[in-house]
This record gives C-alpha cells, sequence and structure tokens, in this order.
C-alpha cells in the first residue's frame, strides 16, 4: 500500500473502522451461541485496517487453495480474504466451459470428480517462481496448472501402481520433479487381485517421482520405489542443504487391516521417510528397476543407499523441511509434542549404520540418534510452516490452535486458538527457502456458528493472522467451499497472467480471424463449422447439418480486449463452451437428434449480449 493511501486510511477509512469498532463492541458480535467474548474495539479496528483493501487496490499474495472432492483451486487475495476465481482441474465447470470442448474432456477422459489436495509452485532454487501450480488427485493423478493463464494444461495418470496417491505434490527445489504416494496400499499391479488377509506380504506401497521439463513444465512419468505397505500420507522435499532428499511420512507401519484407527495405533512409532532421490535418478539411469506398468520400480533392498525410515511419533500427517534445510519436523498426531530431526545428525547415523531396526530390508535409523528436540507445542500437531526470522507455527487439531516457536531453542512464544479444528495452515511462501513472514492462513475443519447459516452443509473457515509481530493476531474469518485441504500463498508480484491470449501467439489450425472465413464446410458426413465469435453476432448465424452427421465446431473469439469472453450453448446438446479472448475451442458432437436448435452467447459481453444468437438446423434423416 502507498504511504498516500495508508493516510487516507488512517485519517478516513479508519476513523469509521473505530466507530464501527466501538459499536460492534456495544453490540457484542455474534458468535457462537454468542458466548464469544467481543473483542477490544482497538483489535478490530487495527485487523480491519490491516485486512482492508480498498476498491480499486490489489491484494499483496495469492492464495492457491485446494478443492478436495470438489477437484477444483480456489483463488484468493490476502488481505483481503477476497475468493477472485476458481480454477477448475478435475471437474468440468461449466462456469469456464471446462470440461465440455475437445481439448479439457480429453483431459479429464471421462472422470467427473477428483480429489485435490496439496497444490505446490515451481521451484527455482527453492523459491517460487511462479511458472506453474502442481496439484494431486487422490485417483493416481497430478496437474499442471499454467499461472500465464491460470488454465489447467495437463493432467497426468492415473499413474501404474499407485493407489491412493494423497502424498503429492511436491515439487523438488528446481521443479526437476513433482512427488506422488500411495495412501491405499495394494498389490502391484493392482489387477493381482490377492485377498486382504495377505495384506501385510502381498500388498505394497509405492513411492512416486513425476518428471517435469523444466521449460514446458510439460510432465512425464519419472521413476517408482516399491515399499513395505504403510500408508504414504504427506511429504517435503529437502531444500539447501538436504537437497536431493525427499521425505515421507506414514502411518500404518504395523501392516494393518480392519478398523485402522485401533489396529494401526499398536507400534509407538511410525515413519517418515528419507529418500535420495539423486540416487534413484541416478539407479534408474543405470538400468537398476523393474519395468511395471510402463514406468521402472525400484527395490530398496537391491539399491542400498536409496531410502531410509526414520522413526516418529503414531501416524505423522505433515513432515515439513526447514528454510534453512537443517530440520525435518514431524510429529505424532495424536501426540503433544512435534519432533526437530536434524538432517545432519540423519546423514551420520547413516554413515555409521546406526540403526534400530530394518523393514523389508530398508534400514531404521536410531530415533535418539537423528532428533534434536521434542517441542512441547500442543496436543494434535498436524504441519508446521516457517517465517523468515526462524520460527516455526504448527497448527494443532485436538487443541484447535496454532503454536509459534523458535527454531533451534525450541521454546513455544505464543499460541493462538483457532475457530475450529485447524488442519493444515499456510504462512506466505512458507515452505520455500525464504519465508515472507507477515500472513498466516488456517485452514480449520469446522466453521460452526461464525457465519450465517446456509443449512447443514456448511462452509470451512479459513483464519488470516497477522503474524509480523511477535504475538499473533486474528485478523479475518473467510469461508470457502469443500474442502480446503492444503494451501500456498504466492506473492502477488511473481505472477504476471495475461488477460488476452494474443492474436500472434494463437497457432490453432482452425482459427480465423475475419467474419469473412467463417462458415460451414462438408465432408461426406463431417460438418466443419469454423465460428467467429466477436460483440455481438456469433458467425455464423445459423448452421445446418443432416442427421447422423458428425459436426465440429471450431470458434474463435477474435476480441483483443480485457473481460470480453464470449460463451457457445447449445442447451439441447448439452455443450456450454466458453472462450477467452484471442482463444480458439472447438467441440465435436453428434447431431443425433433432428430438430432446430438455438445456441447463444451465455457471457455478457455487450448491451446486445442478449442478440448474440442463432441457430443449428438438423434435418431429419431420410
Ligand atoms: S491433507 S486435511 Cu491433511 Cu490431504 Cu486433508
Ligand atoms: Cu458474447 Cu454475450
Amino acid at each position: 500500500m502507498t504511504e498516500k493511501k495508508k493516510s487516507v486510511l488512517t485519517w478516513g477509512v479508519l476513523g469509521a473502522i473505530v466507530v464501527a469498532g466501538v459499536l460492534a463492541g456495544r453490540c457484542a458480535p455474534s458468535g457462537p451461541k454468542g458466548k464469544k467474548a467481543p473483542a477490544a474495539s482497538s483489535d478490530i479496528a487495527v485487523a480491519a485496517q490491516k485486512t482492508y483493501v480498498a476498491p480499486g487496490d490489489l491484494d499483496e499474495y495469492y492464495f492457491f487453495a485446494s478443492g478436495g472432492h470438489s477437484g477444483q483451486m480456489y483463488v484468493y487475495g490476502v488481505p483481503s480474504m477476497r475468493h477472485l476465481s476458481t480454477i477448475p482441474v478435475f471437474t468440468p465447470y461449466p462456469a469456464t466451459g471446462y470440461g465440455f470442448d475437445d481439448e479439457s474432456k480429453a483431459m479429464l477422459n471421462g472422470l467427473t470428480w477428483g480429489d485435490a489436495h496439496h497444490p505446490a509452485p515451481s521451484e527455482t532454487a527453492g523459491d517460487y517462481d511462479g511458472r506453474w501450480l502442481f496439484i494431486n488427485d487422490m485417483n493416481g493423478r497430478i496437474a499442471r496448472i499454467d499461472l500465464r493463464d491460470f488454465k489447467t494444461k495437463q493432467i497426468l495418470g492415473p499413474v501404474a501402481n499407485v493407489s491412493g496417491n494423497h502424498s503429492g505434490a511436491y515439487v523438488t527445489p528446481n521443479t526437476e520433479y513433482a512427488m506422488m504416494g500411495s495412501r491405499f496400499s495394494a498389490p502391484v499391479p493392482k489387477t493381482n487381485a490377492v485377498g486382504i488377509d495377505k495384506y501385510a506380504s502381498e500388498y505394497k506401497g509405492i513411492l512416486a517421482a513425476i518428471r517435469i521439463d523444466p521449460k514446458s513444465g510439460e510432465m512425464s512419468l519419472g521413476w517408482e520405489i516399491v515399499t513395505p505397505p504403510f500408508n504414504w500420507d504427506l511429504g517435503d522435499a529437502g531444500k539447501k542443504v538436504s537437497e536431493g532428499w525427499m521425505f515421507w511420512t506414514c502411518y500404518n507401519s504395523e501392516r494393518a487391516t480392519g478398523k485402522l484407527e485401533v489396529t494401526a495405533s499398536q507400534a509407538d512409532r511410525d515413519y517418515i521417510a528419507a529418500v535420495d532421490w539423486k540416487a534413484a535418478e541416478k539407479a534408474v539411469a543405470e538400468g537398476k528397476g523393474e519395468m511395471m506398468g510402463g514406468v521402472k520400480v525400484l527395490d530398496p533392498r537391491k539399491v542400498p543407499g536409496l531410502m531410509y525410515l526414520m522413526p516418529c511419533g503414531k501416524s505423522p500427517h505433515g513432515v515439513d523441511v526447514s528454510p534453512d534445510g537443517k530440520y525435518i519436523i514431524g510429529s505424532g498426531k495424536l501426540q503433544g509434542v512435534t519432533t526437530a530431526f536434524n538432517f545432519e545428525k540423519v546423514q551420520t547415523a547413516i554413515r555409521n549404520k546406526d540403526f534400530s531396526g530394518e523393514e523389508d530390508g530398508i534400514p531404521v535409523l536410531k530415533y535418539e540418534s537423528i532428533k534434536d528436540a521434542e517441542v512441547e507445542v500442543g496436543l494434535g500437531p498436524l504441519h508446521t510452516q516457517f517465517d523468515g526470522d526462524g520460527y516455526a507455527y504448527t497448527s494443532l487439531f485436538v487443541d484447535s490452535a496454532i503454536a509459534k516457536w523458535k527454531l533451534g531453542t525450541w521454546e513455544v512464544v505464543d499460541k493462538i486458538p483457532m475457530s475450529y479444528s485447524i488442519g493444515h495452515l499456510c504462512a506466505a511462501e512458507g515452505d520455500t527457502v525464504s519465508p515472507d513472514g507477515k500472513y498466516l492462513v488456517g485452514l480449520n475443519k469446522l466453521s460452526h456458528g461464525r457465519h450465517l447459516s446456509v443449512g447443514p452443509s456448511q462452509p470451512e473457515s479459513s483464519q488470516l493472522v497477522d503474524i509480523s509481530e511477535e504475538k499473533m493476531k486474528l485478523l479475518y474469518d473467510a469461508f470457502t467451499e469443500p474442502e480446503p485441504h492444503y494451501a500456498v500463498m504466492i506473492k502477488a508480484d511473481k505472477l504476471k497472467p495475461i488477460e488476452v491470449y494474443p492474436k500472434e501467439e494463437n497457432k490453432h489450425p482452425l482459427a480465423i480471424w475475419d467474419v469473412k472465413d467463417a462458415g460451414v464446410t462438408r465432408t461426406g458426413t463431417e460438418v466443419l463449422a469454423k465460428v467467429v465469435l466477436v460483440r455481438s453476432t456469433i458467425t455464423p448465424e445459423y448452421i445446418e447439418v443432416n442427421q447422423g452427421d458428425t459436426v465440429k465446431i471450431a470458434m474463435t473469439n477474435i476480441e483483443q480486449t480485457t473481460d470480453e469472453l464470449h460463451g457457445w450453448g447449445l442447451l439441447d446438446y448439452n455443450i456450454n463452451i466458453v472462450v477467452d479472448p484471442g482463444e480458439t475451442k472447438v467441440v465435436t458432437f453428434k447431431a443425433d437428434k433432428p430438430g432446430v436448435f438455438a445456441y447463444y452467447c451465455t457471457n455478457f459481453c455487450s448491451a446486445l449480449h442478449q442478440e448474440m444468437q442463432g441457430y443449428l438446423v438438423v434435418k431429419p434423416k431420410g
């Protein structure tokens, strides 16, 4: 915010906010059942000022939250917490026509939902570089969103052998790989339908690396590692001193089946896997590994030095590497402490073969030898993020709070309650080599009573916390649709999104830029209609085909003006295309229903938007 704007805020808006704050104090803000004590009016005024983004002003950060089983990604601005956009990824989205045109339909490949969990921005030298955003889907898939236009460009998978891909899409510090892993171990290959009674011996876990082309971001199969049938949960890539290593948590190291909340809680510890991914790369290059389902699978027994197990509190969830790469933070989900493992000690233990056992030939490092501290953060530590001043922030699900603590001295310096039941948290660039501090968002699992009631299907609450000072301060409650599991916050000036597709970049073979070129051609029973969309006409206004024809409509929006989108809706054929300025989209369908059907522009585009319409006439057979 500029100084000038700030002073305007201080004397103008802030005055009004202070009054509002005093009023709010008097009327007691409606908390759950009205029992909550009102915040001091000065706190409200400060919070309001810190989150207020004046009309026309822009937010400082992009906040990308996964949409869980909605299959989408939500985009917010921080600090306003305004919802700016929804990026459809694994689910068709009529609002942008995603999943209706030939290209996006092919990408979804018949699936109509996904469970999208953990977004991971591309990195250069461990810092977000603003190019792409990767996100995993439980169904063995991973997607790449291009941050130049905020569109999903590629979906890879379902990847062979991976089952219940929860433990992705963590990227390595120079975006060499995005990761995957099986949460639901299964026989490999899955078609080998061995009964659950053979779980402990015949079912396998898989950890997988997806290769990313450094220029284009194109993803391809990398390699996989076969593991005991643990449930691989979350991960993080090593950075700086630990660069070249990848860490993953697991639960159910008991290899149990049935009621896991009981059966998978027998041992005192589970594990964090430490994988030397550069060694994996080398082993694959040397021809080690077995080809299974089109991907090279490494067996850690045959590649010594590839993988180690770090004992961790029972059922850990997040594993998070500190900005300098020195510490690996992991917690038993039901414990009151989180453990800071020391990467150097891990290396020493590996060198000295300081092992406490093994699992199917994978050495287990001695807990006492690799841990630096058990930090008394509070109950239910799930996930840790960092600021730029050497502090860590751990979400506490059971305590419903966030603990702030110091790396190195391990003292807990502050705690703030969350409403309610925080899952993950997201600090500004908080998992990079240079976190910004400033803001943190608590992604809460429950929101009851903190918003106008919308019936039983309740939104989730995301709470914005100021972490710029010693004490954390709650600034704002925002609400999202189900179900953000994880989020990332990127400095807004790192992204340079385009607002129209430049005409000269459109290389689509069916693009046309002049209404004179619009029209219908026929080859046998195949009809091609080249269509121009521009205010306020769809040219041609009339398309005639015969019943049974295969109709391909290629439409180009020839606008080069910001926000001038046009749509092409054909209700009777369930077709809904949205074309951005400068873009060409194609839809192919069989004209199997005879009759007269109107098509029309679905996006409000001009005073004569309503006139932007036409007719498809399908002449009956015979
Ligand atoms: S994540 S909270 Cu913890 Cu994939 Cu769901
Ligand atoms: Cu074009 Cu409305």
